[in-house]
């Protein structure tokens, strides 16, 4: 390590994993492992790699879906992610330690139905409804405690298409500015919940490579924390 650039060269011996998926988490992502000192080398958008190294020996990223993250962090693949509330609502957070809300991928977690659908009355019938969903679990809770009767059909994307094509009769997705629902003539008619991103950690993690762990967490809370205030 004599000589080397790097202050935190001795994480070279100790490897280090962060699985991230492509697009919005990983933009915004960037800018928070920045602030503890970490800057991928390549940009997986350009990049076909799936494993991205950084300015740091012994850190890299894995680049994984987004409903992947917590797998590969659960079975210790990975050591951090960073995963949106709603998948990890869906995956569940067996053998998952959720330290910090990163406060990015903001948006919440809605019911949505075709224009003009009478969803009131829908609800005051106690009528027995199809829900088009990528977050089968989620909307099962929703509708149970809400009393509802309701079909879940699970779907993989597109969940907008779903009461066009008269699949189903609502949908439950994610809605950040509402312009898809728009361009589809779909409304909001209920908010299910808030949704941003956590970070995760492989609790066995936590424990043996807590030299390089902790830090990293306490950086990227002071980033968190400023960017708060920041804005306020
Ligand atoms: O694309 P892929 O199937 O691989 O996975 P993914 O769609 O789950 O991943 P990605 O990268 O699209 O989203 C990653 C995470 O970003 C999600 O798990 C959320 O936590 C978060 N996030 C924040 C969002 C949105 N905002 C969002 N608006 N994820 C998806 N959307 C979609 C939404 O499903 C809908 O189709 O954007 C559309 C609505 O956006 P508006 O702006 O038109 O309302
Ligand atoms: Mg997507």
């Amino acid at each position: 390590m004599k000589g080397s650039r790097f202050p935190h060269a001795r994480i070279a011996v100790t490897t280090l994993t962060l699985a991230l998926s492509k697009g919005r988490i990983f933009e915004e992502t960037l800018p928070l492992l920045a602030a503890a000192g970490i800057v991928p080398v390549e940009d997986p958008e350009s990049s076909r790699k799936l494993i991205i190294g950084t300015n740091r020996p012994g850190v890299s990223v894995v680049i994984v879906r987004a409903s992947d993250v917590p797998t590969y962090v659960q079975y210790g693949a990975a050591d951090v992610g960073v995963a949106g509330k709603d998948v990890l609502l869906e995956h569940g957070s067996e053998g998952l330690y959720q330290p910090l809300d990163l406060e990015i991928g903001k948006c919440r977690m809605a019911v949505a139905t075709r224009r003009g659908y009478d969803w009131a009355g829908t609800v005051q019938r106690g009528a027995r409804i199809r829900v088009a969903t990528k977050y089968v679990r989620t909307a099962r809770e929703h509708f149970a405690a809400k009393g509802m009767h309701v079909d879940l059909i699970k779907l993989y994307g597109s969940m907008e298409l779903a009461p066009l094509a008269g699949l189903a009769d609502v949908i439950v997705d994610l809605v950040s500015t509402g312009n898809t629902l728009k361009a589809n003539d779909l409304v909001a008619v209920e908010d299910i919940m808030p949704i941003s991103s956590r970070l995760i950690v492989n609790p066995a993690a936590l424990k043996l490579k807590r030299a390089e762990v902790q830090p990293l967490l306490e950086a990227i809370a002071r980033a968190v924390e400023g960017r708060r205030k920041a804005v306020q």
